[in-house]
């Protein structure tokens, strides 16, 4: 029989990628979707017919404890969040709900719906595997370079901050109840599916935009901001390996390099045959209250253990991205923005 994998989080950028990524692998795959009529979870759908959808909110307990008892998953990846920095000032209170206590209501469905007790051991003798999409906006203000599983944390914003909530609460279901539950600690992953808002995709479209004539400049905020970036395709296959994985651990995931948002914008300007500085204009308020400077990972215990590696680099994400929004906006379409976020 199949195995069956249970997916928040289901119409964002990396559910996209893992639902495609597991229905490859033979799994029949079960997606988590929120509110009366999602027009994302419609469009994803759409592209990927083989989806199961069961309705559910990282608010609702009830309706967590319904889909675990209705699925009957042997894997959860639990992927939904308010993922957006910036909203979690807006929302903090939201965001700690969804992102943060989100965790603990999926964990507590796993926990009942496997039977485990306040006092440990399964009652069906089974084990649903829950991977928890942790940050390395976790490790914030870093204490060293690169970061690895055993950084510490000094979390910048409310996401940051709901997210080291629900790390902890991941490795303490682990030590309480003795499930196989772990934490993925990923840093910054992009792709041509990424949300408009952050600032890889608003990059690349900014660059379509202009190569095409639809726009004159991009307003960017910190310049100098570094992050290691890496493609979502690669991302979601190093989830699914710590859910084989013999041991439930947690891991980190990442390239190992960095570049900073300037160096973002030079390459994708250049893959259109653009300078960046004739179009780049830089906004104050743009900036945000408390800013994570720099992030870059040490993934040597995933390549260690799991034998995972990136394969997509920088330069070809951001080319691979450009290329996508190139072709997108030449169709007549572009996706929404927001231009009330930075
Ligand atoms: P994303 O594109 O923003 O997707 C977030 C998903 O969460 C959406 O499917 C959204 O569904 C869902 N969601 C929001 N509120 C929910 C609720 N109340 N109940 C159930 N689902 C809800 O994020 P992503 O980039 O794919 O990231 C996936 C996960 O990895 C997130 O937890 C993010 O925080 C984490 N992460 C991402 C990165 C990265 O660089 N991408 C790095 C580290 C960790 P709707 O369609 O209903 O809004
Ligand atoms: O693309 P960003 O919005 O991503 P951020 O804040 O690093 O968070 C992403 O990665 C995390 C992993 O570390 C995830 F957990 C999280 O869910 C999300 O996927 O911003 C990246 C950097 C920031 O330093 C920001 O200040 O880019 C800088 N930046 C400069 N100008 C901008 C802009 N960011 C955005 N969104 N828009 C700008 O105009």
């Amino acid at each position: 029989m199949a195995r069956r994998a249970l997916i928040t989080g289901i119409s964002g950028q990396d559910g996209s990628y893992l639902a495609e990524y597991l229905l490859g692998q033979g799994y029949e795959v079960w997606g988590l979707a929120r509110g009366q009529a999602n027009p994302r979870v419609s469009r994803m759908r759409k592209q990927f017919a083989d989806v199961r959808i069961v309705r559910g909110d990282l608010l609702d307990q009830g309706s967590l404890i319904s889909a675990v008892e209705r699925v009957q998953p042997d894997e959860v990846y639990n992927l939904g969040a308010i993922s957006f920095v910036p909203m979690s000032w807006e929302q903090s209170e939201l965001t700690g709900e969804v992102t943060g206590m989100g965790v603990l209501r999926m964990l507590e469905a796993i926990r009942v719906c496997s039977g485990v007790s306040r006092n440990g051991g399964t009652a069906r003798g089974e084990q649903i595997r829950f991977y928890q999409a942790s940050s390395s906006e976790m490790f914030g203000q870093v204490s060293e370079t690169p970061q690895n599983e055993r950084t510490s944390f000094h979390p910048r914003s409310p996401y940051g901050v709901a997210k080291a909530y629900g790390h902890f609460l991941t490795q303490n279901y682990r030590e309480s109840y003795g499930m196989f539950a772990v934490s993925g600690i990923l840093f910054n992953h992009e792709s041509p599916r990424r949300g408009a808002e952050f600032v890889t995709r608003k990059v690349s479209l900014g660059v379509a935009r202009i190569k095409l004539g639809l726009a004159d400049e991009l307003r960017l905020g910190n310049l100098e901001a570094r992050r290691d970036w890496g493609f979502a395709g690669d991302y979601v296959q190093a989830m699914h390996l710590m859910l084989q994985a013999d041991k439930p651990e947690d891991y980190v995931i990442g390239t190992g390099r960095m570049k900073s948002v300037r160096e973002l914008a030079e390459a994708a300007f250049a893959a259109a045959g653009l300078d960046w500085e004739r179009y780049v204009v830089t906004d104050q308020t743009l900036h945000r209250p408390a800013e994570v400077d720099l992030l870059c990972a040490d993934p040597k215990k995933a390549r260690a253990q799991l034998g995972w590696e990136p394969k997509v680099s920088f330069d070809e994400l951001v080319a691979m991205m450009v290329e996508a929004d190139l072709r997108l906006l030449s169709n007549g379409d572009d996706p929404e923005h927001d231009s009330s976020w930075p």
